[in-house]
């Protein structure tokens, strides 16, 4: 049985992949660690901690006997730009201390980069696997100088580290922060409130999106696939569903009235920087990779969901 830690675990993603991992590997083995105190919502055994701590961090993996992580701590690509000293601190110095840990420790980690690795010079239709990155963020930056270091460590180190490029990803159960593709979430809790929604970029702006329970699937399908078919060990491109800021409006109209204005700010600059669709057949071919969510569905589910966690 594995013993699981997961950082950043309080945010989008981990506040799902460990009730996902719970449900695998039992309660006992599934530790969480962040910096922010322990929501009363989760039955989770808690740690409370900065990623740049490695000390901490190591007394961790010896407390709990420590096998596998999945390192999820990340500031995004629209808070980074506030503070790019900080992103730079937290992304990179956090990703060495795991990696450094996993060579210690001979531990399995899971690290997520994004389609913020690429640039506006990378080509935007069906991305391929293998382009130019040339990334315009800070977060972007990190993301793809993180893929080169998982590398490094797999090649030198023999460190057994997966990832994946996640698109936006939409889920009800914990808001995202700081991301520029937060609007599509966002769109949805206005609309379940009854609230005009004011989006932060243009009507026609296609991003490549994911629903969250497509996202946790992906990312245990990765850990749980054998070695010898994880061929990439840069980051796997990873898509479901492309659509634009107004499409997901309409479909969001079809089931609840919902006035959108489009009023595009700093993060207009970064979502142009970044692929409308992505080529991801090497995840398909590797390990098996597929969808389940496209947009009507995913639109019927986090309606429904949003309704009773809102109340309405
Ligand atoms: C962001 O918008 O910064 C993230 C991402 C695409 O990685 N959701």
């Amino acid at each position: 049985m594995s013993k699981i830690l997961i950082t950043g675990a309080f945010g989008q993603i981990g506040s799902e992949l460990i009730v996902a991992l719970q449900a695998k590997h039992g309660q006992e083995n599934v530790v969480a660690f962040d910096m922010a105190p322990k929501p009363a919502s989760l039955e989770v055994i808690a740690e409370q901690g900065s990623i740049v701590d490695l000390a901490k961090l190591k007394e961790i993996v010896v407390k709990y006997n420590i096998d596998t992580v999945y390192h999820l701590v990340s500031i995004l690509s629209a808070r980074g730009e506030q503070d790019p000293n900080l992103t730079w601190q937290v992304n990179m110095d956090g990703l060495r201390n795991i990696l450094n840990l996993a060579v210690e420790f001979k531990l399995k980690v899971f690290w997520p980069s994004s389609i913020a690795a690429f640039g506006p010079t990378t080509p935007r239709d069906l991305t391929p696997q293998h382009t130019v990155l040339e990334p315009t963020t800070m977060y972007g930056v990190t993301k793809a100088a993180g893929e080169d270091l998982c590398h490094y460590y797999f090649l030198k180190f023999g460190v057994d580290v997966r990832s994946m490029r996640f698109p936006g990803l939409i889920s009800w159960k914990t808001e995202p922060g700081g991301g520029t593709t937060d609007y599509a979430v966002a769109m949805f809790y206005e609309a379940v409130k009854g609230d005009d929604y004011t989006c932060f970029v243009h009507k026609d702006t296609i991003l490549p999106m994911m629903y969250m329970d497509d996202a946790i699937k992906a990312m245990l399908m990765l850990m749980e696939a054998p070695a010898e078919k994880i061929a990439i060990r840069t980051s796997y491109n990873l898509t479901a569903i492309s659509f634009s800021a107004e499409e997901l409006a309409e479909e969001i109209n079809k089931h609840l009235p919902l006035a959108v204005k489009y009023e595009p700010d700093f993060r207009q600059r970064i979502a142009d920087s970044w692929p409308q669709s992505i080529d991801d057949s090497p995840a398909r071919a590797d390990w098996g990779w597929h969808h389940e969510f496209d947009l009507p569905k995913m639109a019927v589910e986090m309606i429904a969901k949003l309704k009773i966690k809102l109340g309405r």
